[in-house]
């Protein structure tokens, strides 16, 4: 008899392309059908089944404090019982811009948008109108959103599905967006050398998540700042992962690098759709309807999610990010020696709450070395694990997340989940 997810499932693909509304949902690459979901709360989701689910994807990083943490959720329904949207201005858009500014000094002024896609995408054409340049510069594998000029050699779901390149992103648009390999900066030099006056921005993940985690080399952030300012061009760090989560100010704090632009995502909103671009005033005052570059959206700066938002910073700002990262180092440690008792050949990359256990022997450090893992065998060890009632992310080139809320008796639960898989 086919469960309630699987009779979702199939119906959702009669109305949704592959039945999901985001690709790496589908669990495509790691060979098995989504499960749907009817209630979260701390670290867990139950299925529309009843099973329960001990979550590491933590809907792809948003949910640092756990899911339907009881302060965003009061702050949220009050905002909802309030009015849904209106169109116009609101305080609580002034007060998450300023709470932002107080945990991201560099982000001096700040404009929310909806999506990750949409703060990355806006952060570019503002680099651009404020350069007059069109050029790009982004990573192999680092991913930053769906606008068509991000879809060249990105990562998560994009990798994931092994999409070479994406139709419907004309050749005119591609071919302005240069590339390097992640942690390249020769490479990164010579490009600025060919095309140095015509490169807006280098847009990078400060710490890529979507490729797996890979983390910057020591110097490699600094470096492009460097390049960046001797070339006139804009460095953006695509904080949406990052930001508020591998520090409370994200990796300009941990890294001590001040970009130009930041865009941030995902954690900013708690769980609702917002997404945010700021930094220096003199840059971003050329924004609409403060200066010539336009960018707009309806729910920008909704009230509910902005609600949710403060909530969630305010929460995090009182939180021990320290002690969360040594219990995850300690929790991956485990788990990476876990799997290479069984035999298997495992790369760790940890910072912070976040984590990637890669099936290869090779150092993970750029796009081409994530691509030496064995993704068969991750697909596996994905399955094994949901069936003992983990929920890893659907793809070897994503990260598992842990949050505020996850237990010791959590991370003890996984482990031994992990000990019993038969890889
Ligand atoms: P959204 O448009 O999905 O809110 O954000 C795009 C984005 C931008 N920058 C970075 C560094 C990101 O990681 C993302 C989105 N992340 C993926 C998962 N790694 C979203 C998951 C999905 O596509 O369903």
């Amino acid at each position: 008899m086919s469960s309630q997810s699987q009779s979702y499932f199939e119906r959702a693909q009669n109305i949704l392309p592959g039945g999901v509304n985001s690709p790496v949902r589908a669990c495509k690459s790691v060979g098995c059908d989504p499960l749907f979901i009817h209630r979260a709360a701390g670290s867990r989701m139950w299925t529309v089944d009843g099973d329960e689910l001990l979550d590491f994807v933590m809907s792809w990083g948003p949910m640092l404090l756990g899911h339907a943490n009881p302060a965003v959720e009061e702050a949220a329904i009050w905002a909802l019982k309030n009015g849904a949207s209106f169109g116009a201005p609101c305080p609580a858009e002034v007060e998450l811009g300023e709470l932002i500014r107080e945990i991201m000094p560099n982000m001096e002024m700040v404009r929310m948008v909806s999506s990750g896609t949409e703060a990355t995408m806006s952060a570019v054409r503002l680099a651009r109108g404020f350069t007059g340049r069109a050029k790009v510069l982004k990573f192999d594998g680092c991913y930053h959103g769906h606008s068509d000029g991000f879809l060249v050699s990105a990562g998560s779901g994009v990798a994931t599905l092994c999409i070479p390149g994406t139709p419907g992103v004309p050749d005119a648009i591609a071919n302005l967006t240069l590339l390097a390999p992640y942690n390249d900066l020769g490479a990164v030099a010579a490009q600025f050398e060919a095309h140095g006056d015509d490169i807006a921005c280098v847009i990078v993940e400060p710490v890529a998540g979507n490729v797996g985690l890979i983390a910057p080399a020591p110097g490699f952030l600094q470096g492009l700042r460097d390049l960046c300012t001797k070339y006139g061009a804009l460095l953006i760090f695509d904080e949406v992962i990052t930001g508020f989560r591998v520090a409370l100010g994200g990796a300009s704090q941990r890294f001590g690098v001040t970009p130009d632009l930041v865009t941030l995502g995902k954690i900013i909103g708690g769980g609702f759709p917002v997404g945010c671009y700021g930094g220096k005033k003199e840059i971003m005052a050329h924004i609409a309807p403060s200066g010539p570059v336009y960018q707009a959206g309806t729910l920008s700066g909704n009230p509910v999610a902005m609600a949710a938002g403060i909530a969630t910073l305010k929460q995090l700002a009182k939180q021990d990010y320290a002690a969360l990262e040594k219990r995850t180092a300690a929790f991956a440690g485990e788990m990476a020696d876990i799997l290479r008792a069984k035999g298997r050949k495992v790369t760790l990359n940890q910072m912070a709450s976040m984590f990637t256990l890669f099936f290869t022997e090779t150092p993970v450090t750029d796009y081409a070395t994530a691509k030496t893992a064995d993704g068969a065998v991750y697909g596996e060890f994905y399955r094994q694990m949901r069936g003992f009632g983990v929920n890893l992310a659907p793809s070897g080139f994503e990260c598992a997340f842990t949050s505020f809320a996850h237990t010791d008796d959590d991370l003890k639960k996984a482990l031994e989940a992990a000990r019993k898989v038969q890889l």
